[in-house]
């Protein structure tokens, strides 16, 4: 976990797919290992080779981050800053969604600034995730529910569509729910409800208190 946390910190060009700190079909029964395989190793694949194609003939860019590329959206050559956002986006929205997952039994709870932050903002995590939950269904197409922090360090939750990252609008990602279909149609078919009642119990809330404390 803290080395992916730390190549999505961390990585410039060129761009690598980090593994999972995880197998494959760790996360069974809640996810199958034929979605996380392809999630991981097609979608996530993909999206890094784009971001290393299109990286390649702008040797200014290369020594950027992520987290530099996509806050600095708007300073991007016209001619490759929509492919170049939308694919930048989708390794670190990928990589935030995979590394913020473990097997339920290795999972932990909410501590710290995080466990603070969501009492006094939404009550409790119970309530947090209900709100997730609403914000990942209203997605229409492809998109992303977000658990974010704002300006004035609170959290919000917020979604993106395709493969847009809270960062272009100032906001500081704290954890995601991806809800493409290609992160639950093999196994929850059209349901995309059932996909993220299961997917709350792989959900490593410990890692995501880790994440926020390390950028915070
Ligand atoms: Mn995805």
């Amino acid at each position: 976990m803290e080395e992916m946390m730390n190549r999505l910190l961390t990585m410039t060009y060129p761009f690598e797919n980090p593994r999972l700190p995880y197998r494959f079909n760790a996360l069974k029964p809640f996810i199958d290992t034929e979605t996380m395989w392809l999630h991981h190793s097609a979608h996530l694949q993909d999206y890094v080779d784009n971001l290393n194609r299109i990286l390649k003939d702008y040797p200014e860019l290369q020594n950027k981050t992520l987290t530099e590329l996509i806050t600095d959206g708007e300073n991007l050559p016209w001619q490759i800053r929509d492919d170049l956002l939308y694919n930048a986006g989708g390794v670190y929205n990928h990589i935030m969604y995979f590394m913020q997952m473990s097997p339920e039994e290795e999972t932990g709870p909410a501590t710290g600034n995080l466990e603070a932050l969501i009492l006094e903002r939404f009550g409790g995590l119970p309530q947090l995730t209900e709100e997730l939950a609403k914000a990942g269904l209203s997605v229409k197409g492809s998109g992303y529910a977000w658990l974010v922090l704002d300006r004035n360090g609170r959290l919000q939750v917020v979604t993106t569509g395709n493969q847009e990252n809270p960062l272009s609008a100032g906001l500081f990602p704290v954890m995601n729910l991806d809800v493409w279909e290609h992160a639950y149609y093999l196994m929850h078919h059209n349901r995309r409800a059932d996909y993220i009642a299961d997917r709350n119990h792989v959900v490593d809330w410990e890692k995501v208190s880790k994440w926020l404390d390390a950028n915070s």
